[in-house]
């Protein structure tokens, strides 16, 4: 903070929510990386962000790990992180032709919804995704899917169909209403994504549902505990990068509450002017930002004056993730 206004003054209590910040899938992807860097030496390329924030990225970046956004940008026989957010299959592909060495930090809860992707056109249905357009989930999850080609090897179908809102349901035309399935991205806003789900339901229903929710249980237990701390806040800062999908539905969950909400990097985005005349200031973090920075968050609250700090009761997480096998079996190439 370095306006004027960081001497202002609050009084204001802080709340904490729970659970905030990192995910089983976060924690398993930071890992990978790490683990590669510590095994076989720099560089250790990644494609994508690893995990969608800044501090984390620029850590591994410190320790050696370069982030491409195309296979293509990495030298043949390199080992190459494929993201939490997962890939398709011809990235899969394109590694394996270029000759890369890939150890796979998709969170297994992404993979579910590409097996679940599989089996449903196994099945012969066309599938429905619900996501946003050009995240890169969104493009591993559609990338699981061929194409229909009919007699004459045209392309009849693309076999998916991405929709973002209920207006994209209305403008939907599918080959087959009675053999049609739906996934979902894992970090959507569960009251969105359901507002969505209604509309594909009416518009056909017979359409099959995935057999459990895609949305994971990290993006569920971070907006319920949100949508509880709200209640009694008059300001929450929701800790997360901009282009972190969950930590943005953070934000909304809290604006939509009515509360004055603000998304921060880290805490020098914190503005004084958000605390003028505030009471209870509500602190959480999106599933891919450290606890680290919540701390500073807090710190620099408690250094304009907020006293108490309260962490809110909420469920206890006990999921965790195996590392992948050909990461843990790999011998160690540093001497
Ligand atoms: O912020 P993230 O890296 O990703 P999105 O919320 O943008 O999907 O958090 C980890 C989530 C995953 C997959
Ligand atoms: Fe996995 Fe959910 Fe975390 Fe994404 S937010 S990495 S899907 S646990």
């Amino acid at each position: 903070m370095t306006d004027s206004k960081a001497s202002m003054q609050t009084s204001a209590d802080i709340v904490l929510a729970n659970p905030r910040g990192f995910c089983a899938g976060v924690d398993r992807a930071i890992i990978i990386v790490e683990q590669a860097l510590e095994k076989f030496g720099a560089p250790i390329y990644v494609r994508n962000e690893v995990v969608h924030n800044k501090f984390v990225v620029d850590g591994l970046r410190a320790k050696g790990a370069i982030f491409v956004q195309h296979l293509d940008e990495i030298p043949a026989g390199s080992t190459v992180i494929f993201s939490a957010h997962g890939v398709s299959k011809a990235v899969r592909a394109e590694a394996e032709e270029r000759g890369l060495i890939a150890y796979d930090a998709t969170c297994p809860l992404v993979t579910k919804v590409h097996i679940e992707v599989a089996k449903m056109r196994d099945a012969g249905m066309e599938i429905i995704m619900i996501g946003h357009k050009g995240h890169p989930e969104v493009e591993g999850t559609m990338g699981q899917v061929e194409a229909d080609h009919d007699e004459d090897d045209e392309v009849v179908s693309t076999g998916i169909y991405l929709v973002e809102t209920p207006a994209d349901v209305a403008q939907l035309k599918v080959k087959n209403p009675d053999k049609l399935s739906f996934v979902t991205q894992t970090t959507l806003s569960m009251d969105d994504a359901a507002t969505v789900i209604e509309a594909l339901k009416t518009k056909y229903p017979n359409i099959h549902a995935p057999k459990s929710e895609d949305i994971c249980y990290a993006t569920q237990n971070r907006q319920d505990a949100v949508k509880l701390m709200a209640k009694d806040c008059d300001l929450v800062i929701i800790v997360g990068s901009p282009n972190s999908s969950n930590s943005n539905r953070l934000w909304e969950v809290a604006q939509k509450q009515g509360v004055e909400a603000y998304m921060v990097d880290n805490v020098s985005y914190l503005q004084a002017s958000w605390l003028v005349g505030k009471k209870k200031v509500g602190v959480s973090a999106g599933a891919s930002a450290p606890e680290v920075l919540v701390k500073e968050v807090v710190s620099q609250l408690q250094h304009m004056g907020a006293k108490q700090v309260e962490e809110l009761r909420g469920v206890i997480e006990s999921v965790v993730f195996q590392l992948p096998k050909n990461l843990t079996a790999a011998e160690s190439k540093k001497t």
